[in-house]
């Protein structure tokens, strides 16, 4: 499952394996024509593109109905284009232009592609050397077949399978975050990448061989070398996503789109070289008194003025802070709906505004949370969880995180060792991929004497409790902190790893805004228990605690919230600090 979004659309389509002897591009190109002078391939660098010579500033896009593909078309608005959908495959032929995001799983997409007639205009389209980009899942279908939920064949345009990323090389999968690329020297589109961190979230990747070297522009290394980019002609494709890749990845889009515009950077720029730590900025969002959403800030979850009036502390408004974040370097950037375990999402149409102004002008992931669960609102109209995520993609989300039903839905499966497949988060990260469910863990420290004295897993703390317990436990809570539950953070990490979780947001209430660094010990617990990324939030109040968190544990992301709000220390900062480090990041 690849690319930040998926298909409700295609749950009415059969994802069974398909039949191998059958792809889109057999009856228009075999296998020995590929790369034969048969084909319509101009040698690069010597190509007139035809989109070059069109004064017209369309770029058509094929969203075959899987979900949100709104970064992607907020980029190119942002770049002076418009977008012309494809309605018909007479239109991908037609097009002076075309982008593909393919966002959802292989096999589904395949079986639009296949009833649609889109994947052998696609192919024709691709067999006439005209301009093309494919983006993620957009790069993976023109293989000869993927081994997602499979083997399903591709659109056989290129040779190999696409395979699962192994866990046993010591990698966390999926693959998020900022990766470095080994570009090739004909790869056109991405001169302005040079040695820059370009923005990736997949489980699946395809792998260079003999048979496909011809068509490699850039490989990445995550545990091994994968293909990060092909090129033949006019054809492109990336499997990382440019619209979420900052300036570097506008570059891209650009130089595809115009490929006469100059070069913007040095080409051997920046010093990337393998995966970036993140630096997230997370805004917590709710209505305050006066009923206006604003971005607020609690010191252990408590959000209020210690004042008379006892407001909600406001710091500022979410679209704006967002937007200074990506000014200001931020990897990605968080929104909790902090209300949202009981206000329905859906009524809180604010926070949907919110995400659609903020994607319009940040080209970095967005992950939004809070609230997320079935619902039934007050007229007995049900929401499944589905819907809600649903929401929340098209709004331009890029990850949905859960909260309090992922504790209830972690509680159930250890109980009864049975996955039910009903959970919120099972039910979206089938859908959309486990790379865009997030759970947000918010655990409390229990201190204990002894390791026994409760049926969960307990460490030996580094600050002594109290009493001078030298252990604890960190229990699980739901909304927003106030009801303890029965189950550590350590069982319900284990836990939503297997029921399809793809990253663990894991936060500290009792760090929450005090500014006295991440709790190490329970980051390190975590992140040392499962093969997902794990983001350290909470207590963040210098650029030291960011080197601290990354050298004594395995989180990949280090996320802070009052000390960015506040002004304390700029994003820009804690980055030269790690650098100075040695910790690799995005600049
Ligand atoms: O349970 O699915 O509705 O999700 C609710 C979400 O809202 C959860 O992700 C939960 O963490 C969050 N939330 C609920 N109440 C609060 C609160 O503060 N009263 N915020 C809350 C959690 C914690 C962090 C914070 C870091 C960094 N905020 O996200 O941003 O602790 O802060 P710092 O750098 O200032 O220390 P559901």
């Amino acid at each position: 499952m690849d690319a930040t979004t998926a298909a409700a659309p295609f749950s009415s389509f059969t994802t069974s394996r398909q039949n191998l002897s059958s792809s889109p591009c057999s009856s228009l190109l075999s296998r020995k024509k590929l790369g034969s002078t048969n084909l319509k391939f101009k040698s690069p660098r010597s190509l007139s593109v035809r989109a070059s010579s069109s004064s017209d500033s369309v770029v058509t896009l094929l969203d075959y109905g899987a979900g949100n593909v709104r970064s992607i078309r907020n980029a190119l608005r942002h770049l002076g284009f418009s977008i012309k959908d494809v309605q018909k495959p007479g239109d991908i032929l037609n097009a002076d232009r075309l982008i593909f995001p393919g966002v959802g799983a292989f096999a589904p997409a395949m079986d639009v592609l296949n009833k649609t007639g889109m994947g052998e205009a696609l192919c024709t389209y691709i067999e006439n050397d005209r301009p093309f980009l494919g983006i993620c899942l957009g790069l993976q279908l023109l293989f000869d077949s993927s081994e997602e939920n499979g083997p399903v064949k591709g659109l056989g345009v290129i040779p190999g399978t696409v395979g699962r990323f192994h866990s046993s090389a010591g990698i966390r999968v999926p693959h998020i975050g900022w990766n470095a690329l080994q570009v090739g020297n004909d790869s056109e589109i991405l001169d302005d990448v040079g040695n820059r961190h370009v923005y990736f979230v997949h489980s699946y990747r395809a792998i260079p061989s003999n048979e496909n070297k011809d068509w490699i522009s850039s490989t990445c290394h995550y545990g091994e070398s994968f293909i990060s980019s092909i090129r033949r002609g006019n054809v492109h494709a990336v499997q990382f996503h440019p619209e979420k890749s900052g300036e570097v990845g506008l570059s891209v889009l650009r130089r595809f789109l115009d490929p006469k515009s100059p070069s913007k950077q040095k080409p051997m720029e920046g010093k990337a070289s393998k995966l970036a730590k993140r630096v997230i900025a997370c805004l917590d969002v709710r209505t305050n008194d006066k009923g206006d959403l604003v971005v607020t800030k609690g010191d252990q979850y408590d959000v209020r003025e210690q004042s008379n009036e006892n407001e909600v502390r406001n710091l500022g408004k979410p679209v704006d802070l967002a937007g200074q974040y990506y000014k200001d370097g931020a990897d990605e950037i968080s929104f909790l709906n902090i209300t949202g375990f009981r206000d329905f999402p859906l009524g809180d149409l604010p926070m949907i505004q919110v995400l659609r102004y903020t994607s319009e002008n940040v080209f970095v992931p967005l992950t939004v949370g809070g609230g997320i669960r079935d619902f039934t609102d007050a007229t007995g109209r049900y929401y499944s969880s589905l819907e809600v995520a649903a929401e929340y993609f098209r709004s331009g989300a890029d990850k949905i995180s859960i909260g309090s039903d992922a504790v209830y839905a972690a509680e159930e499966f250890i109980k009864s060792g049975v996955k039910t497949g009903k959970s919120s988060l099972e039910q979206i990260s089938r859908v959309y991929g486990n790379q865009a469910v997030v759970v947000s863990i918010d655990p409390r420290r229990v201190y204990v004497n002894h390791p026994e004295d409760v049926p969960y897993k307990v460490i030996r703390v580094t600050n002594p409790g109290p009493n001078g317990e030298e252990y604890a436990w960190y229990q699980c809570t739901v909304s927003g902190g106030r009801e303890g539950r029965p189950i550590g953070a350590y069982e319900l990490a284990k836990a939503v790893e297997k029921l399809g979780a793809g990253e663990i947001l894991l936060n500290c209430i009792d760090c929450d805004g005090q500014g006295k660094g991440f709790d190490t010990d329970l980051v390190k617990l975590i992140s040392d228990s499962v093969g997902i990324p794990v983001i350290a939030s909470s207590g963040a109040g210098t650029p030291e605690h960011f080197s601290e968190v990354f050298e004594t544990t395995n989180a990949s992301a280090a996320l802070a919230a009052g000390i960015f709000h506040r002004k304390e220390v700029p994003i820009q900062s804690v980055k030269e600090h790690l650098l100075e480090k040695s910790i690799e990041v995005r600049m």
